[in-house]
């Protein structure tokens, strides 16, 4: 079935996917968030696919849940339906490599989704926040538990109390975003990232997500066991072989997730 709410091209083994609802500054509703759950399945199941980059546009990543949707729901609706949580548990369970190339906004249910991502490329346009508090509810998606992880106590408080945005140079500083550019290179950008990780074996890209992963997840002994292990069973592949024959030969490696 066609897409409404986004728009997904797929070239040289990156797959884009674009969130389009510009009358809406790309709110995240209900649809939106079920089209994007099925594209990051059919992308992260599909062989020709190695890395996925997620954006929206130049004015918005997305600026939060959809307020319309949301605002005339019961308790017992919300609870009865697990409202977002279908979708948060697709989206989260990708274990391709995916990129968010942020430009705009990226408020509450954005922000959060854009953390959901393996990491973060911002334009200098970038304005991260978390303002669900002036709407009388909290961020629902893993605002506090993932921007806390990534910006320590101080800042993540700052945000969800005070509901300011926080441009993207004070991201990059704080451990939000993992580069700054500028906003007319933002895609050309993400692409070339998206790029050099698709070249890499597949087997790696995904044993470093979630080995990454595990570190939010876990004490450090049983990470650094966790990490050991995988780091362990590569040794079992053709690429590993390949990966080390080919440095020693002085060539490019030539990878075939095996
Ligand atoms: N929902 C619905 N519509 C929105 C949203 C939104 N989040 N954000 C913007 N829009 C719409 C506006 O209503 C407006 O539509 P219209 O033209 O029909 O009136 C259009 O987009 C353009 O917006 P503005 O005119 O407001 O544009 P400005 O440039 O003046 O302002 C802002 C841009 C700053 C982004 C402003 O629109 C804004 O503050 N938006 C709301 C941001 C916000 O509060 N986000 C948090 C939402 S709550 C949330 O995300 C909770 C997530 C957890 C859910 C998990 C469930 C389990």
């Amino acid at each position: 079935m066609a897409y409404e709410t986004i728009v997904v091209e797929t070239e040289d083994h990156v797959a884009t996917i674009k969130l389009n609802r510009p009358d809406a500054m790309n709110a995240l509703n209900s649809q939106l968030l079920g089209e994007l759950a099925r594209a990051l399945r059919e992308a992260d199941t599909n062989d020709k696919v190695r890395c996925i980059v997620l954006t929206g546009s130049s004015k918005a990543f997305a600026a939060g849940a959809d307020i319309k949707e949301m605002s005339q729901k019961s308790f017992v609706e919300m609870y009865l339906s697990d409202f977002f949580g279908t979708e948060h548990e697709a989206i989260a369970r990708v274990r391709k490599p995916v990129i968010a190339a942020v430009s705009g906004y990226a408020l509450g249910g954005g922000c959060e989704l854009a953390m959901m991502c393996d990491f973060i490329i911002a334009a200098d346009s970038a304005k991260f926040g978390q303002p669900e508090i002036n709407l009388g509810v909290i961020a629902g998606i893993g605002g506090t538990q993932r921007l806390t992880r990534m910006v320590g106590k101080a800042k993540s408080m700052d945000m969800h109390l005070t509901g300011r945005f926080m441009p993207a140079e004070e991201a990059e500083r704080a451990g939000l975003v993992s580069r700054v550019v500028p906003a007319k290179n933002l895609m050309e950008e993400a692409q070339a990232a998206a790029q050099k990780i698709a070249e890499k074996s597949m087997l790696t890209t995904m044993a470093v997500k979630e080995a990454v992963n595990r570190a939010e997840e876990t004490s450090l002994a049983e990470g650094m066991r966790f990490e050991r292990r995988l780091f362990h069973a590569l040794f079992s592949t053709e690429d590993q072989a390949e990966g080390m024959s080919a440095f020693l030969e002085k060539r490019e490696a030539q990878f075939r997730d095996r």
